[in-house]
């Protein structure tokens, strides 16, 4: 009920046959760790066979949109790719121009080369937030993990673009 709420409406997604690309930041790995490991049940719960899950990592989440883009173009059968990250502002001094260039450049590689691209990126006022949303919260209750979204999403997508 929570996450209907939230507009987390799930939907019966079959992604058997699809191939993924899963490129995740090593920045903030406590917090990535989690939200790649939900991205990847989800996508198994879907039907992706586990040798269809390509992951890489990158530094940081500038990194990112260029590291999809070069992947995505190096792998012409990847039907979607999640591109995952967590920036803090508390502990990020220039959070708004990392995180305004990160999803700007992720919507433009999606767009560019017709391949879905989610945005699997945690913009989060505290770590204690970042946490929250990766499903390990600390103050309490547990969060959500939102990688769970993201392979949906990404499955969702792809099978729309197979269309
Ligand atoms: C430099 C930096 C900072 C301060 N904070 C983060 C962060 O919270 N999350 C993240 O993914 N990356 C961070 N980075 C690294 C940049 O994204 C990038 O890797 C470097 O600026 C090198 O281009």
């Amino acid at each position: 009920m929570a996450e209907f709420e939230k507009g987390v409406v799930p939907k019966v997604l079959n992604g058997t046959g699809l191939k993924i690309l899963i490129v995740h930041t090593r920045w903030n790995l406590s917090i990535v760790d989690p939200l790649v490991k939900g991205t990847i049940e989800t996508l198994h719960s879907a039907g992706v066979p586990p040798s269809n899950i390509l992951v890489r990592d990158v530094p940081g989440a500038f990194e990112l949109p260029f590291a999809s883009q070069q992947l995505l173009k190096q792998n012409p059968d990847i039907n979607a790719c999640i591109s995952i990250g967590v920036l803090i502002k508390g502990s990020t001094m220039h959070f708004e121009y990392i995180a305004d260039a990160t999803c700007q450049g992720l919507m433009r590689v999606g767009l560019d080369l017709g391949r879905p691209v989610v945005l699997g990126v945690l913009t989060c006022l505290t770590e204690d937030q970042a946490f929250e949303r990766a499903g390990i919260g600390r103050q309490g209750h547990a969060g959500h993990n939102h990688g769970i979204d993201w392979a949906q999403a990404a499955v969702e997508m792809a099978l729309l673009n197979k269309k």
